[in-house]
């Protein structure tokens, strides 16, 4: 398919929120399998680069320009595979090196509006295959009547109102992008003077403690925004974090992310401010947060002795700027270091429009 053959005639696209993200949700038979091609047009019809996005259905935020490609199953066991893209907002960039697990709320759900998976009579699970990382995902969701249910009870903070749960048990995302939970093989390192401990449990992390670069780690979002120098010492580390990790030049990447951790203020286990990369996020990543939790819980780590354990069975509830990310992490503690039994969260997607964009 040419520009303008695209152009003209449009592309079918479903846009939804996913958790405390939105993004255009595509059958990768709608796009151009030619990876080149299909990254020229997402940037178009994002309307990247351009700060505000205007002149396309970005919504001028790295957690607002995503976008999610869904394919029948390539094996077995799953349903489905879902491909995440994350676009840049002012630099033209597509990046498969992250997989999103706030995206990933809405798979299910549009595998279902697109005749991808077979829906039950009361509630339907999708096996999905998290392409960028190689892990597994089952979402479950109500579908009354075989159709997807989007209203309900249920909130996120960051998200105004409530809407449909859906519940995500992940496997396989220990070590799922840099092949080990402690990508350094270390629970502590020393970068620029400051210890950190950098994991991977879904999403290439970096835990600093907030007071080692010089901020409470409670402040409001546009504070942390405006404040160039913790964004460029946030920069030097996670550059450096992510040599240590395997992941090379990651001057173009979103991972490895950073999460400053505090005490907790609001009776969750910890309090957070997450950089993407160093921008702050106005909450917290799914999988980034199962991965800070989980290097939470390892003896030895950054931030172990902030972390508050909830009461066993009960989430870790993650306090970020907008609220608090509920998380499961099961670990293994018989093995050294600890395995990943299994993760997983509860979030909300809701449908938005669907349709047919036209790209710039
Ligand atoms: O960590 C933002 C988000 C994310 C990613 C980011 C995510 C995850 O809030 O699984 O959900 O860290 O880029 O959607």
């Amino acid at each position: 398919m040419s520009a303008a053959e695209a152009a003209d005639s449009g592309i079918r696209c479903m846009l939804m929120r996913g958790g405390t993200s939105k993004g255009a949700y595509f059958l990768a038979e709608d796009l151009p399998a030619d990876p080149r091609l299909r990254d020229d047009l997402l940037l178009r019809i994002m309307g990247t680069p351009d700060p505000s996005q205007i002149d396309g259905i970005g919504g001028a935020q790295s957690v607002t320009s995503k976008v999610a490609i869904v394919s029948p199953a390539a094996g077995p066991d799953r349903d489905v595979d879902y491909l995440f893209l994350q676009l840049g907002v002012d630099e033209p960039t597509v990046s498969d090196r992250q997989t999103c697990g706030n995206l990933l709320a809405g798979v299910g759900q549009f595998a279902v509006e697109r005749g991808l998976a077979a829906a039950g009579p009361e509630r339907t699970s999708v096996r999905v295959r998290l392409v960028n990382t190689g892990s597994t995902s089952v979402a479950s969701f109500a579908t009354p009547g075989g159709r997807p249910a989007y209203s309900g009870t249920t909130a996120v903070s960051g998200v105004p109102g409530t809407a449909a749960a859906v519940s995500l048990d992940f496997a396989g995302t220990e070590g799922s992008v840099c092949g080990a939970l402690l990508p350094t093989g270390r629970i502590r390192d020393e970068i620029d003077g400051i210890a950190v401990t950098c994991v991977d449990n879904g999403m290439p992390v970096v835990v600093v403690r907030a007071e080692d670069l010089g901020v409470r780690g409670f402040e409001p979002v546009a504070d942390l925004a405006a404040d160039t120098a913790l964004a460029e010492r946030v920069q030097s580390l996670r550059m450096r974090a992510a040599e240590l990790m395997g992941l090379g030049d990651v001057a173009e990447s979103p991972v490895p992310k950073t999460t400053l951790v505090a005490a907790p203020r609001d009776g969750g286990a910890v309090c957070t401010r997450t950089f993407i990369p160093v921008r702050p996020h106005p909450s917290i990543g799914v999988l980034g947060g199962i991965s800070a939790v989980t290097a939470l819980m390892l003896d030895g780590s950054v931030g172990a002795d902030l972390f508050a354990p909830p009461p066993p069975g009960a989430p870790v509830e993650i306090e970020h700027p907008s609220g608090v990310l509920a998380v499961e992490v099961e670990l293994d503690r018989t093995c050294s270091p600890p395995r990943v039994g299994r993760s997983a969260v509860i979030r909300t997607a809701r449908k938005l429009f669907d349709g047919t964009v036209f790209p710039r």
